[in-house]
């Protein structure tokens, strides 16, 4: 690496070179290798798009997959610095939510490292997702300033342009280059809008919805809570697509490939519904090559395949007739012949694409006209094959498929664990880089006292990096002595935060009673809220609250501590998931379509408490009952309570002495002298007359089963070799796998 040496000898003498210098030295030096590095070829490709890739830090990935790590790491050490160090100059788009973003970028990785022909398609949003600060106990939401110089994206020339009623868009294309894993290159397409404003954001995150020319890029996910922010979102989906259909089919005729064996060269991958309309965009776009409907639909039909992630109601999208006609009156004839096509193949109501209500069902449209539809975890499939989206499963059983959830382990390992990576390798070899199953061949060390030992020794250094991470981020002192109990996600009830927040509850209320716990427990939450859902930021602000009475306590303090980190992101994860010992996956049965988080934490050695929902079924039968604690209500029960209506969080209240003084809690003394009145109550109520995700059912299984967990902590030699079995046994959630999988039975790439 001559450019390094070279740079080594200039600086270190003058002993001048920043973090920032040595930064932008290994940027230039991987984008030099990047650009040198040859296109997977092949003559059918793969799109995916999507609304959200949440990246992450590139820095060291593109490291790990140039095969430039270890020198590079050699290069900063010997500059004066740590990897982390010049890590944290790099600022982290956040062009995602949570798991769908994450995965998108996760599967990109996995693409190209499996030498498939795939680029990903999406918007370049300026300011992503918000960033959090917490005001007050309280979420406050900022603009996330992420694009920067050096940049991994480079401006690409395009001529591509979205028409709307009442003006015509000019898109500007960046593209990244995305590295597999000692191999070729993809790449990651982001569009932008050329009279894009930021000048107009004020306050924060607020600005002229209207203004549709000079916001469209601005945000993931504007607010929608008014018609302004839902016509925005039809803006966006729309420009997204269009842009990538000109481009697709673009990229089509530059090889010489006829239209209409389109399918035989391209497979589009619909990321959940925010880009369905590129199936009516392609049509469209065939037609005015002078293709009839029919035909069209057809060869659109066999080219498109969609991803569904969730069946909670309030995601699936459906927009009103009148809406599309205000933004793309161009689709609108498609959709109503489309809407004729579907209702000739089924007249239930339940499948039409415009419903009764003059909406229109944009997960039916994919299912209609795109030849697969998967769920991420095979519970999730199970349930959209029997009960979401039972109708179209008689229909079209052919279509539906599994395709289990996973995560890159260059980044989720080998990235985030230098030191679990390098002594597994020490232990098994090196072909688990190559081939993730090969993990299996740790259990052969579940009698061997020493790995077993050394194993702790590593989560312990993880903790110790972490508490000091967090005391310059936050000034929080934590105890890295302390057990580690993790609950980050989103936040959102069904994955029931709240649950958590009742038993520190239970248990502050224990140590005040004078039952001490053996050793002390740290509860550490990462999670944002949607700015325009209320309740999730009252959980929030309880959690907050709470953080704040159990630390002012002295009597609790050295048993208990909370720790919230702000501004939850991937960085964020990388950092604390390999210092965990516990990982709440609390969910209601049912509900959470998959995890990723689950995968994350299983990988690093943290144990899993959960309910049997998503892929945390998946995990227990591959670790091992005996390896995780699993408790709550299955998915069948609550379905069935669903059903009936017969759940009622006031009964549970009403009838469990604990459970009351639990829930009292939240309106009690300690919590009005510091918290919100209003947020406070409006939660306790929204618990008791509402709770739609059952926080209730599940609470005492959840505070006797997590007491249980806490003990078996303390047997450090039985603890150990769960944790070896969960490493053994996560090579099933490497994203290679997924992708292959997605591959061999929809993709169908050589
Ligand atoms: C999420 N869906 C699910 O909630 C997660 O369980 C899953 O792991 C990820 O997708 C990835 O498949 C969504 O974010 C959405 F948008 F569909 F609600």
């Amino acid at each position: 690496m001559e450019e390094f040496l070279k740079y080594t000898k200039q600086k270190a003498v003058k002993g001048k070179a920043s973090a920032q210098d040595i930064y932008r030295i290994l940027v230039k030096e991987c984008k030099k290798r990047m650009e040198k590095t040859p296109y997977v070829e092949g003559d059918k490709k793969l799109y995916y798009i999507s609304a959200e890739f949440l990246l992450g830090k590139m820095l060291s990935s593109n490291l790990i997959n140039l095969g430039i790590y270890d020198e590079a790491v050699a290069f900063v050490e010997k500059m004066g610095y740590t990897m982390a160090e010049i890590q944290d100059v790099e600022k982290e788009p956040s062009l995602g939510n949570g798991g769908l973003g994450r995965l998108a970028a996760c599967f990109l990785d996995s693409i190209a490292s499996l030498n498939l022909c795939g680029d990903g398609i999406g918007l370049f949003y300026h300011f992503g997702l918000f960033e959090q600060k917490f005001v007050n106990h309280k979420q406050m939401e900022l603009p996330n300033v992420w694009i920067e110089e050096p940049s991994w994206f480079t401006k690409k020339d395009t001529d591509i342009q979205v028409s709307f009623p009442h003006m015509t868009l000019k898109a500007v294309q960046y593209d990244m280059d995305v590295i597999g894993y000692h191999g070729k290159k993809n790449t990651l397409h982001l569009f932008d809008v050329e009279s894009v404003d930021e000048s107009i954001v004020k306050d924060g995150i607020s600005f002229d919805k209207t203004a549709i020319d000079k916001n469209l890029t601005l945000f993931l996910y504007p607010d929608d809570s008014d018609d302004d922010g839902r016509l925005l979102r039809i803006y966006q989906q729309y420009f997204m697509v269009s842009c990538g259909a000109q481009m697709i089919l673009a990229d089509c005729k530059k090889k010489g490939y006829p239209l209409d064996k389109l399918y035989e060269h391209v497979v589009i991958q619909i990321n959940d519904t925010h880009p369905t309309m590129v199936i009516l965009e392609l049509i469209r776009l065939l037609r005015e090559e002078g293709m009839s409907l029919k035909k069209a639909c057809a060869i659109v039909e066999k080219s498109c395949a969609y991803t569904n992630h969730t069946i909670l109601a309030e995601a699936l999208e459906t927009w009103p007739m009148a809406y599309l006609k205000t933004v793309v009156p161009q689709l609108v004839e498609i959709i109503e012949a489309l809407d004729l096509a579907a209702a000739q193949r089924s007249d239930l109501p339940s499948l039409a694409i415009i419903g009764e209500d003059e909406r229109v069902h944009m997960a039916h449209i994919d299912i209609h006209f795109g030849k697969s539809i998967n769920g991420v975890a095979k519970l999730h499939t199970e349930i959209l094959k029997e009960s979401e989206l039972h109708d179209f499963y008689n229909l079209y059983p052919e279509k539906f498929n599994n395709k289990t959830n996973g995560i890159t382990f260059r980044r989720w390992l080998y990235s985030c664990n230098p030191q679990l990576t390098h002594q597994i390798e020490k232990w098994i070899g090196k072909d688990f880089y190559e081939d993730a199953s090969k993990l299996t061949e740790l259990s052969k060390l579940k009698n061997d006292e020493e790995a077993l030992q050394t194993l702790l020794d590593i989560k312990q250094i993880k903790k110790q990096e972490w508490v000091e991470h967090i005391y310059r981020k936050q000034g929080i002192v934590i105890n890295p002595d302390s057990i580690f109990d993790t609950q980050v996600k989103r936040l959102h009830e069904y994955k029931r935060q709240q649950m958590n927040a009742l038993y520190i509850i239970y248990k502050y209320l224990k140590v005040k009673a004078g039952e001490k716990p053996v050793r002390p427990i740290t509860f550490i939450f990462g999670a944002k809220a949607a700015p325009a859902y209320t309740i999730a930021k009252d959980i929030i602000h309880v959690l907050l609250c709470l953080q704040d009475i159990i630390a002012n306590d002295e009597e609790v303090s050295p048993y208990l501590q909370i720790c919230f980190i702000e501004n939850y992101n991937v960085s964020e994860a990388e950092k604390v998931i390999p210092a965990s010992d516990i990982s709440e996956q609390i969910s209601l049965a049912s509900k959470e379509a998959s995890g990723t988080g689950n995968m994350k934490f299983m990988l690093n050695g943290a144990l899993t408490l959960g309910t049997r929902d998503g892929a945390n079924v998946e995990i227990a039968q591959l670790a091992g009952e005996e390896n995780c604690t699993m408790f709550g209500k299955s998915s069948d029960e609550v379905i069935e309570h669903y059903a009936k209506q017969d759940y009622c969080s006031k009964d549970f209240y009403e009838q469990d002495e604990l459970i009351h003084t639990l829930v009292d809690f939240l309106i009690g003394e300690e919590m009005t002298s510091i918290g919100d009145e209003t947020s406070l109550s409006r939660f306790y109520h929204e618990l008791l007359n509402k709770d739609w995700f059952m926080t209730l059912l599940d609470l005492r299984e959840y505070i006797d089963v997590k007491e249980h967990m806490l003990e078996a902590y303390e047997d450090r030699h039985a603890w150990s070799v769960k944790m070896l079995e969960n490493i053994a046994h996560s090579g099933f959630f490497s994203s290679d796998r997924t992708i292959e999988d997605y591959n061999r039975e929809i993709w169908k790439l050589s």
